[in-house]
C-alpha cells in the first residue's frame, strides 16, 4: 500500500492503462536491485519451501507472459478492426497453475479470463500453438479452431475445452454434469472418452459465485457428495474483488464458501506462483482422490479493467487504480525469477519482448486469413440433420432379446397388445429406448419408483435400475446440466421436466448451453438429448396456470432446437425414436412436448367408441423430421393445429360438414420446432380455406410460424381464420375455458369463414 502514499507521476496517470501496465513490469525488471540466489536447477524448488520447480515455474511464467501479451496486442489491434474481442486475462495469469496440475482430460468450462489457463494446457500435447490459436479466435478468423470464427472463446476439442458463453455461472451445472457421468459412465458400462479418474474444472470469477446458477450448481455437488456419490468437479472461484465496476465485499467468498457442508474448500494465492502453487496442487489432488466436489478460492486480481471498453479512470480514483496494478501477479513472478537466480534481467525482457513479437504476428497473420462471409458458414453447425442416417438409426431395432427382456416376455412385447393411450404408448417407447441404447438414462423429479407423476415412466426404474433411471433433487437447472454432463461423456440423456411452467426458470441451459454448444464449438462438441416435457393446457380447469401451462413460444425461437409434439400413441412412440435418432446421428437437443390432457384419453367422437387408443408401432418404424399427419382428404377446409388440437379439430370439421357441407381436411403438424414450411404450403396449395388451431398463445406461437409459411408460399389470398389460446396466464376451474381454444370455437371460425 505504500505505492498510493507517494505521490504519482504524471505517466502513471495516463488514460490507457494496458500501457501504463506494459511499462510498468518493464520498469520494475529493469529497477529491480534485490538479492539473486543461485541459480536452481531444472528440478530443484524455485525458492525455498515452493512445491514448485525451477523448471515448472519457467514454463508458468511463459504461459503468464503469452496471456499477458494476447490483452496487450487485443487492446492495440481492437482499434484497428483486427481483432473484436478485448475481455482479458490480466491479473489472473495465476490460472495457469490449475492447467499445469491437471489433465488435458479433465473437461474444463472455462472462465473468460483464462488465457494462461490455456497457454498452459497447451503444452499438454505435442505441436500445439496456443498463440496462433488464440489469435485465430481473438481475429475471428474462420480457421479459429475453437469456434470457427463465431466467436472469442477459450476452446478445444484436442485439449477437452468445451467452450464457454459470456452468460456468466452458466457453465456450472452442467461442469457438475459432466463430474457427475464421469463417475457413472463406469457404473453402467459406458466407455468414457476420457480416463475414468478425470476431474471437470470449471472457473468463475467472485461476483459470478451469487449467481442463481451457480449456486445451484454448488448445492447440487454438495446434496450429491453428502449421500456419500462422487461429483469430481474442481470449483476455481477466481477472486479478483469485483465484477465489472462492483466490489465483492471484503472476504466474502471465503466467508460464503470456506464452512460449506460437502463442498471442500481450499485457498491458494493466485498472485504468487511459489506460494500458491503447493495449495493448488492440494486442491487437484483432493479432488481427484476423493472424487468429492472441490472449491477452490484462488486469489487473483484484475488489471486493464473488465475490458477495452471499461475505462476504469473513469470511475475510480487514480490512487486506487494504482493500487490494483502494483499488484500485478507478472511483476510478481519477475521477482520470483530475479530472486531465485533463475533469469537475468535481460533474460526477463527479452522474454517479454519476444513474447509481444510473437503475439502481434500471430495476430497480424490471423487477420489476413478468411472470415466468416456467408450465412450459410455462420449456420453450417446449428442444426446438422443427415436425413438417411437418421432414419437409419431411427429405424434400427435392438435386439429381440433385449426388447424381451424389457418387456418381461415374447407375448409381452407392446406390438402384441391391444390399441392403448397415450401415455402407455409412451412409457412402451421408453422401454425400447433402453433396449436399445444401453447408454440411455432417465431422470427428473419423481420419475423412478413413483414412474413420475402421471405414471409415464413407471416401471423404467424396475426393468433398468437405479443407475438408469433415478430421481434428482428438485431444480430444473440441474436436471438440465446433468443432461448437458451425460451428453458430454457420450451417453444418452433422457432428462424430464415435470410440467412445461417449470422449464421456464430453467430454460437458459437449453437455449444459451445445450442448444448453443454446436454453434461455438464449430461442431465439434455435441450435446445430444432428448428433454421431456409435460405441458399444453386442457385439464378441465385442474391444476391452473402452471400444470396448464401452453407456451411453446419459449422454445420456437431457439436455434437448432427440434420440438415434437405427438397428439396419440402410435405417432409419440415413432416420433422418440426419430428424436433419439437425431441426437444420437446428429447430435441433436431435442424436445419432446407430451400434451397431458391426452396422455389418458381413449375416445375421439363419444364416450366409449376408443378412436383414440392406437396400436404399438413395429419396432422398425419411424416418423420422418418434419412430417406431419393427414386426416382426410377435403379441401374446403384445411385446418392445421397439433397437440390437443387435433382430436378437437376432427370432431369440429364433423359439425363443420353437418353445417356447411365441406369436406375438411385435419392437419396434425406434430413437428414444432422448426416448421415444415413446404408440408405446410403443400397442405394449404389446394386450399379453398385455411383454419389454423393452435392452443399455443396468441403472440409467437406456433400459428404465427404457419401463417408466415402459407402468406410466403403464396397462399395469402385463401380465407382463413385463426383460432388460438389468449396472451394470458391459464386460470383455474372452468375458466381456463375461456383462454384456450375449443370444438365450438373452432365451428364458430368455420362459420365466420362460411359467412
Ligand atoms: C448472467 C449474466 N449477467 C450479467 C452478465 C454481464 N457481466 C459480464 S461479466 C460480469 C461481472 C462478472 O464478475 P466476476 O464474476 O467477478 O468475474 P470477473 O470479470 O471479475 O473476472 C457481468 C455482470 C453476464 N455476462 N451474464
Ligand atoms: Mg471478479
Amino acid at each position: 500500500m505504500s505505492a498510493i502514499a507517494k505521490p504519482i507521476p504524471a505517466r502513471m496517470k495516463g488514460v490507457n492503462r494496458a500501457e501504463i501496465c506494459d511499462v510498468n513490469f518493464q520498469e520494475f525488471v529493469r529497477d529491480w536491485n534485490g538479492h539473486a540466489d543461485q541459480k536452481p536447477s531444472a528440478n530443484e524448488a524455485i525458492l525455498d519451501g515452493s512445491a514448485l520447480d525451477a523448471r515448472g515455474f519457467r514454463e508458468l511464467f511463459e504461459s503468464q507472459l503469452i496471456s499477458r501479451h494476447l490483452d496487450l496486442m487485443a487492446r492495440v489491434l481492437r482499434v484497428q478492426n483486427k481483432v473484436f474481442y478485448t475481455i482479458g486475462s490480466s491479473g489472473h495469469e495465476g490460472n495457469a497453475m490449475v492447467a499445469r496440475l491437471t489433465r488435458h482430460t479433465d473437461p474444463a468450462f472455462l472462465h473468460y479470463r483464462s488465457g494462461a489457463f490455456m497457454a498452459e494446457r497447451f503444452r499438454k500435447l505435442p505441436d500445439m500453438d496456443p498463440i496462433m490459436d488464440s489469435a485465430l479466435s481473438f481475429a475471428a478468423s474462420k480457421e479459429d479452431p475453437a469456434s470457427g470464427g463465431r466467436h472469442k472463446v477459450w476452446g478445444s476439442k484436442p485439449l477437452w475445452v468445451l467452450p464457454q458463453t459470456s452468460t456468466i455461472a452458466s457453465h456450472l451445472p452442467k461442469a457438475f454434469g459432466t463430474a457427475v457421468a464421469i463417475e457413472q459412465g463406469r457404473r453402467i458400462g459406458c466407455q468414457l472418452p476420457i480416463p475414468d479418474d478425470s476431474i471437470a474444472i470449471c472457473s468463475f470469477g467472485d461476483a459470478s459465485s451469487n449467481h442463481a446458477t451457480a449456486q445451484t450448481a454448488f448445492n447440487a455437488a454438495a446434496w450429491t457428495a453428502y449421500q456419500k456419490l462422487p461429483a469430481p468437479v474442481l470449483f476455481v472461484c477466481e477472486d479478483n474483488g469485483i465484477g465489472i465496476s462492483v466490489k465483492t465485499p471484503t472476504d466474502w467468498v471465503a466467508r460464503n464458501f470456506r464452512n460449506r457442508a460437502d463442498l471442500d474448500y481450499f485457498f491458494a494465492d493466485g498472485l504468487d506462483l511459489a506460494s500458491g502453487y503447493g495449495d493448488v496442487q492440494a486442491a487437484v489432488e483432493h479432488c481427484r482422490r476423493t472424487r468429492r466436489p472441490t472449491f477452490l478460492h484462488l486469489r487473483t486480481t484484475r488489471i486493464m479493467g473488465h475490458a477495452g471498453t471499461d475505462f476504469e479512470i473513469e470511475w475510480r480514483s487514480i490512487e486506487e487504480l494504482c493500487a490494483v496494478e502494483a499488484g500485478d501477479p507478472l511483476l510478481r513472478s519477475a521477482a520470483i525469477a530475479l530472486e531465485s537466480g533463475l533469469m537475468s534481467k535481460d533474460e526477463i525482457l527479452s522474454l517479454y519482448e519476444d513474447t509481444r513479437r510473437r503475439c502481434f504476428a500471430a495476430a497480424e497473420d490471423a487477420d489476413r486469413r478468411p472470415r466468416l462471409t456467408a450465412l450459410e458458414d455462420v449456420m453450417a453447425p446449428l442444426a446438422p440433420y443427415t436425413p438417411s442416417a437418421v432414419q437409419a438409426e431411427a429405424n434400427r431395432v435392438a435386439d429381440a432379446d433385449k426388447r424381451i427382456a424389457a418387456f418381461g416376455s415374447d407375448s409381452k412385447l407392446p406390438e402384441k397388445q391391444p390399441p392403448r393411450h397415450l401415455a402407455i404408448q409412451i412409457n412402451n417407447a421408453l422401454h425400447d429406448l433402453f433396449a436399445k441404447y444401453p447408454e440411455t438414462l432417465l431422470f427428473g423429479e419423481d420419475v423412478a419408483q413413483k414412474g413420475g407423476v402421471y405414471t409415464v415412466t413407471r416401471g423404467l426404474h424396475k426393468a433398468f435400475g437405479n443407475r438408469r433411471v433415478f430421481n434428482t433433487l428438485l431444480d430444473e437447472t440441474v436436471i438440465l446440466g446433468l443432461a448437458q454432463g451425460y451428453a458430454n461423456m457420450g451417453m444418452l440423456p433422457v432428462p424430464e421436466i415435470q410440467y412445461l411452467a417449470y422449464l421456464h426458470n430453467a430454460i437458459d441451459q437449453i437455449r444459451g448451453e445445450a442448444a448453443s454448444l454446436q454453434f461455438f464449438s464449430n461442431d465439434q462438441y455435441r450435446n445430444p438429448m432428448v428433454v421431456r416435457v409435460a405441458g399444453l393446457g386442457y385439464q378441465r380447469g385442474f391444476g391452473g396456470h402452471f400444470h396448464n401451462d401452453n407456451s411453446i413460444t419459449a422454445l420456437r425461437d431457439i436455434p437448432g432446437l427440434v420440438v415434437g409434439c405427438p397428439s396419440r400413441g402410435d405417432d409419440a412412440a415413432t416420433m422418440l425414436r426419430t428424436l433419439a435418432a437425431l441426437a444420437k446421428v446428429d447430435g441433436r437437443v431435442t424436445v419432446f412436448l407430451e400434451p397431458i390432457a391426452l396422455y389418458m384419453t381413449k375416445d375421439l367422437y363419444e364416450p366409449g367408441d376408443g378412436q383414440w387408443l392406437t396400436e404399438y408401432p413395429a419396432p422398425d418404424q419411424a416418423m420422418t423430421l418434419g412430417e406431419g399427419r393427414v386426416y382426410g382428404e377435403g379441401d374446403d377446409l384445411v385446418v392445421f393445429t397439433y397437440g390437443n388440437g387435433v382430436p378437437m379439430s376432427l370432431r369440429a370439421a364433423r359439425a363443420i360438414e353437418r353445417r356447411h357441407g365441406w369436406k375438411t381436411r385435419v392437419v396434425d403438424l406434430r413437428w414444432l420446432v422448426p416448421l415444415n414450411d413446404a408440408f405446410i404450403r403443400e397442405q394449404a396449395s389446394n386450399a379453398k380455406r385455411i383454419l389454423i388451431v393452435d392452443e399455443g398463445r396468441r403472440s409467437a406461437g406456433v400459428g404465427e410460424g404457419v401463417i408466415t409459411a402459407i402468406v410466403e408460399g403464396g397462399y395469402g389470398a385463401r380465407p382463413f381464420q385463426r383460432v388460438v389460446g389468449a396472451d394470458t396466464f391459464t386460470p383455474l376451474a372452468g375458466a381456463a375455458f375461456l383462454v384456450i381454444p375449443s370444438d365450438d370455437e373452432i365451428v364458430a371460425a368455420a362459420d365466420r369463414l362460411a359467412g
